[in-house]
């Protein structure tokens, strides 16, 4: 059974935490990370740089730099010999401030987008306790596999809820998003999340991040006019997410533009490893340009050499002008992280 982040954290000393990197960050953001290692074997070998000083909030109370490492385990339960997975969504509408000019009325899951990104280990059983608070029918449907009666198409009303259950299988980068008609409507508006489910055996310790590319319709005309990662237009353009040099970075990329059909992830001033659908250990192929279609999903690794700021868009060009871009600023492990 995996350890729960605040009794591991109570069990590390000030030396342990150093070289996790978590002294002098915040208990939230301590939480988090913990969060995000608890399933690795070797959890002391991976060095999280804290989220600078001044990293701003927008909107609603998304900030990209947390949610890019933020991962929702949901509560364990046991029952009968099993691990049960158990997560709590509620659908909300709320507002969002894209940018300086624009705030936009989005439907989303636990009041952020993307939703919570969930994660579960191969076998578990995941239940999905979801409460529609929205104010329109919503659904979440996951892609995986599972029995027709969970598969997130039957709408649910304002007001109600379901519980979806079902096996977590197979492992890899998967997704969730509602399925009610106009589906372009529902997703595009926020209403889409990451689910990974991480092989039995786990993956080498990893800065692990998610990146989910997106378009706003905000002249709702079947026409994107914004673009994102994690929600707000050129945000990790304008605040790099930091990461350490020469350290393995596992990114977990999902692509859910809707109206166009398909975009690329591109890396400045390096390859990666590409794990298509996250469903290989092995990588296959290594390249600095992937195509993917929308709900197309992949892992990507790598780990820069050169310290420095380097960009990460789709090469849409247009796409990745209108908001689909981002940097990483690759720095130098400090010496006392070392030792
Ligand atoms: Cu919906």
């Amino acid at each position: 059974m995996p350890i729960e982040p605040n009794k591991f954290l109570k069990s590390l000393n000030r030396r342990q935490l150093l070289k996790l990197g978590l002294a002098g960050m915040s208990v939230a953001g301590t939480a988090l990370v913990v969060q995000q290692l608890k399933h690795s074997s070797a959890m002391s070998t991976v060095q999280i740089p804290p989220i600078p000083d001044g990293t701003p909030t927008y909107g609603n109370g998304i900030n990209p730099m947390q949610i890019c490492r933020e991962f929702d385990y949901g509560t364990l339960k046991q029952e009968n010999g099993r691990t049960i997975r158990e997560f709590q969504i509620t659908a909300q509408t709320t507002t969002l401030q894209l940018n300086e000019a624009i705030s936009y009325v989005t439907w989303n899951y636990n009041g952020r987008v993307p939703g919570p990104t969930l994660r579960a280990r191969e076998g578990d059983r995941v239940r999905v306790v979801f409460l529609n608070k929205g104010g329109h029918a919503h659904t979440m449907h996951f892609h995986g596999i599972h029995p027709a009666e969970v598969d997130g198409i039957k709408p649910v009303q304002n007001d109600t809820a379901f519980i979806y259950e079902f096996d977590a299988v197979p492992y890899g980068v998967h997704l969730y998003h509602c399925h009610i008609a106009p589906v372009t409507r529902h997703i595009s508006k926020g209403l889409h999340g990451m689910f990974i489910i991480d092989p039995k055996a786990g993956r080498a310790p990893a800065d692990e991040m998610v990146l989910v590319m997106q378009g706003y319709d905000v002249n709702e005309e079947n026409k994107n006019e914004l673009y994102a990662f994690n929600g707000l237009p050129n945000y990790y353009k304008q605040n790099p997410i930091p990461i350490y040099q020469n350290q393995l970075v596992r990114l977990y990329v999902l692509n859910l533009i809707e109206f166009d059909p398909v975009v690329t992830f591109h890396l400045h001033a390096n390859f990666f490893k590409l794990f298509p659908t996250g469903m290989t250990l092995s990588p296959t192929m290594t390249t600095d340009v992937v195509t993917m279609g929308t709900a197309e999903r992949h892992i990507l690794e790598f780990a820069y050499p050169y310290p420095g700021k380097f960009m990460f868009h789709p090469h849409q060009d247009a796409i990745a002008e209108a908001g689909c871009m981002g940097r990483f600023d690759v720095i130098p492990s400090p010496s006392v992280l070392r030792s």
